[in-house]
């Protein structure tokens, strides 16, 4: 059976080798306010806290929180991120910042999309558009793109081997023992945390979790069982190292991504994010085969939700 979800993954090298055609910037002397729905929000999440640690001034926001509330910070530019354009909350809410008087930028993987019509400006990657209901690629090529816009990174030539390394390890777990994912990571790798379950869920159905490390012993380890599957976006600290020596000695299994970990990712200090990406979106394909489930077009899900 083929699956459009595998391709849209195994492109991810293609997509990143397109980054220099585009020179997004931000500034240090604007207020950013990211808004998203699902994995666009995650996007947003991942940025924020990257831009705050880079020393820009950045805030997130579901769409949703956007369109129902009106405690909204005071931002100079909106960056609306949707793949589709069309998810009802994120076009709703660039309609109420730019009344607000933000300055509105669109990002979509959709051209004459809702959002393109609603927005100020757009970045249109149209050759990011996929066809499975789930982002992947996608999200990967946002994510640098918008990284680039704080510093230039190469990330084209880490993601052939991150890709293959990926693969090759995923493909020997027996992934039919773990019922259970546990995804752990501080800042942005909170962020790539949630969207690794989010994966799992999405795609493959399993029942997920996603806290900081340190916060998983403060009660989340009591459902800790051997069918229990922990993935560590790790930043190499020893307490990470000890957490996953706890973890495996009550029975788990830890999948370590780090420098040094099971699958080896660069130490850009954080700028390393969309890499992280690529494994976790693998797992959660493979889970969904091994469940016998249609990765392209999961249960209850649609391409974006319209309200
Ligand atoms: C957002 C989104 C997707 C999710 C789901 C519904 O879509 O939440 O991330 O997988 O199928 O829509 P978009 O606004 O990025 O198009």
């Amino acid at each position: 059976m083929h699956y459009y979800t595998l391709d849209e993954i195994r492109r991810i090298p293609n997509l990143l080798n397109k980054l220099n055609e585009f020179d997004f910037s931000f500034s240090k002397e604007k207020k950013y306010l990211l808004v998203g729905c699902g994995s666009s929000y995650n996007i947003g999440f991942i940025m924020k806290e990257i831009l705050n640690k880079n020393g820009y001034k950045a805030k997130v926001l579901t769409g949703g929180h956007v369109m129902l509330f009106d405690n909204i910070p005071d931002s100079d530019v909106a960056i609306l991120i949707t793949r589709t354009g069309e998810s009802t909350e994120t076009v709703l809410a660039a309609k109420k910042l730019s009344q607000k008087g933000m300055k509105t930028i669109g990002i979509t993987s959709s051209k004459n999309s809702s959002i393109t019509q609603q927005c100020e400006e757009n970045i249109t990657l149209d050759f990011t558009a996929e066809k499975s209901v789930v982002m992947t690629g996608s999200f990967v090529f946002i994510l640098a793109m918008l990284l680039n816009g704080i510093e230039k990174n190469d990330y084209y030539n880490f993601s052939e081997k991150i890709l293959e390394d990926s693969e090759k390890i995923i493909d020997h777990l027996a992934l039919e023992k773990y019922e259970h994912f546990v995804f752990l990571g501080y800042d942005e790798n909170y962020g790539i945390s949630k969207e690794g379950a989010l994966k799992l869920q999405e795609m493959a159905l399993q029942y997920v979790e996603y806290h900081e490390p340190l916060e998983y012993r403060h009660g989340p380890i009591s459902r800790l069982t051997n069918k229990t599957l922990v993935i560590l976006n790790s930043k190499g600290m020893k307490e990470e190292k000890e957490l996953i020596d706890d973890i495996e000695g009550l029975g788990a299994k830890a999948l370590v991504i780090s420098t040094d970990g099971h699958i080896k990712i660069p130490d850009m200090k954080g700028f390393e994010a969309p890499l992280r990406l690529i494994p976790i979106q693998y797992l959660g394909y493979k889970k969904a085969i091994q469940m016998g489930y249609n990765p392209d077009s999961p249960k209850n899900l649609s391409k974006s939700v319209k309200l």
